[in-house]
């Protein structure tokens, strides 16, 4: 057997040492411009994000509602692939016609849900008005609108289904995805609404415009409301059924793929990614590994990205059923070392994921300076209202599920598949609740803003200054302590607190 010399590492192992941080490096001009697909040496990446954030593959995490709200905020969503070829099709679809540029309600409500929810809303978004759909989702079909004035008619019962007194579609005046900003501002004014709902062919509501909306965009009063960029959309895939669902997804709209495994050094990922690099020009990631060897062997086969990372994901019990797998941060240093002396061997740049383990929003910063493009996270976007899974109480708590994708509950094989028969018969993953943490933006906002004052901290204002100068070290255990609040009586608020 082969004897690593050194321990598997975690993120919270390591803490970044301040550089001289210079006046004009403020967090206002810090960029987070990240690649994510390959490039040549003085050319771009085919697709590059805003933030360097991507949300897992994962049944609990990226629907077609996670695509549009990351979206918005600059990151990407891989649309989960443990679902029938056809149903992820029309998630990507969904996804892509969602046309960005105006202000849309996640009002993720439905009849089922009560005054006091809309109420929850409206504190949170700021929105007077919201959208009741079907099935809870933007996309979802309209069934009716609730303003503030239907809540303050009911004021007495919070608990009254939204239900019973919204405004009904088709009733509702609205708007069709063709017309202009002016004529729905028109429309807004004369028929005295708050907003006006914008509806496609199949009466799915696909926008909100608010009053606001026009002050906001209101040079280019004659922007049509279908004719706006489409956002970035990523899509799993696994390497059983490939021949049928990538050519689905790319027709789709899929930007770019990702081959979606618990352990991607196998000839069944190589074989996949040959696949798709002979027969279309989406880019497609492949993953996951924790070694230098692992990560050659799938830039070798043409991988566009690595995702590198197992066992560390919060719902993943690999590591306890299989013994494999590896810390997140020594894998990611040891294939982001690989990665660079291809760079400066070939001239060809592939990006790294760091995929699962962040715990900390500084997990994050580290994860980057260790030489991350992005990293894809799980358990930190189910938290969220734009997850696609239930919110419960559970005593005072308002909880998320999550399942890992090796549960029984998400029984994604293919991403554990060693051949042979299709199922497998011990699980790899948990079915789990995480806190309810309110809306991805609010939650986002607050993340983007400690990265970019740690990245001045380190004297770095884009991502590759931090990968080039960040200084790292390992933290004792005793340390460690001496990081948190210590020797003092913390009183309640600071015990609620983040
Ligand atoms: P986290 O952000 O929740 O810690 O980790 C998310 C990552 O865990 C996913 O992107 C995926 O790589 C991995 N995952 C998903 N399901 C399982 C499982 O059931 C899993 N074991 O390990």
């Amino acid at each position: 057997a082969h004897y690593y010399n050194e321990p598997s590492r975690t993120f919270s192992e390591y803490l970044l040492v301040p550089n001289l941080t210079t006046k004009d490096c403020m967090p206002s001009k810090v960029s987070l411009r990240t690649p994510i697909s390959k490039f040549k040496r003085g050319e771009r990446a085919k697709v590059e994000l805003n933030i360097p954030f991507a949300s897992a593959v994962m049944q609990a995490v990226s629907d077609h509602n996670m695509a549009v709200a990351l979206a918005q905020c600059g990151g990407i969503s891989f649309i989960f692939g443990s679902q029938s070829v056809e149903s992820q099709a029309e998630m990507i679809r969904k996804a892509k016609n969602y046309k960005s540029g105006f202000v849309v309600s996640r009002s993720n409500l439905t009849p089922e849900h009560t005054l006091q929810d809309v109420l929850d809303l409206r504190e949170r978004n700021g929105h007077s008005t919201a959208a009741i759909t079907d099935d809870g989702t933007p996309t979802g079909k309209l069934l009716g609108i609730v303003t503030s004035r239907d809540y303050r008619v009911s004021r007495d019962s919070p608990d009254k289904k939204v239900g019973e007194f919204m405004t009904p579609f088709p009733s509702i005046i609205h708007g069709h995805a063709g017309i202009t900003l002016s004529e729905a501002n028109n429309m807004i004014w004369d028929n005295k609404l708050n907003c006006l709902p914008i509806v496609d062919d199949r009466q799915n509501l696909v926008h909100l415009v608010f009053r606001k909306d026009y002050d906001r965009h209101k040079e280019n009063p004659g922007e049509l409301l279908d004719t706006n960029k489409s956002y970035i959309v990523g899509a799993g895939i696994n390497s059983r059924d490939y021949e049928t669902r990538v050519p689905a997804l790319v027709e789709a709209g899929a930007d770019i793929l990702c081959v979606d495994s618990s352990d991607g050094y196998s000839e069944w990922q190589s074989e996949t990614v040959r696949y798709v690099k002979s027969t279309c020009d989406v880019p497609v990631g492949a993953g996951n590994v924790v070694d230098r060897e692992g990560f050659l062997y799938l830039v070798e086969a043409g991988a566009d990205f690595v995702k590198v990372g197992i066992g560390g994901g919060s719902i993943c019990i690999t590591r306890e059923q299989k013994g494999i797998g590896r810390g997140q941060a020594s894998a990611l240093i040891e294939v982001v070392e690989a990665r660079d002396e291809y760079y400066a061997s070939t001239g060809i740049y592939i990006p790294i994921c760091s995929d699962g383990g962040i715990v900390h929003d500084y997990h994050i910063t580290l994860a980057l300076a260790m030489g991350a493009d992005f990293v894809m996270m799980g358990r930190y976007f189910a938290r969220f209202d734009e997850s696609p899974t239930k919110k419960l109480r559970i005593g005072n708590n308002y909880v998320k599920e999550f399942w890992g994708e090796g549960s029984n509950r998400a029984r994604n094989w293919e991403r554990y598949d060693m051949g042979g028969k299709q199922s497998l018969v011990f699980e790899e993953g948990v079915d789990s609740y995480v806190p309810y943490a309110g809306s991805l933006r609010e939650n986002m906002d607050k993340t983007l803003s400690k990265i970019k004052s740690t990245m001045c901290n380190c004297g770095s204002m884009t991502i590759a200054e931090l990968q080039q100068k960040a200084r790292i070290t390992v933290v004792s255990a005793t340390s460690l302590v001496e990081g948190g609040a210590h020797d003092v009586i913390l009183k309640e608020s600071s015990l609620s607190g983040e």
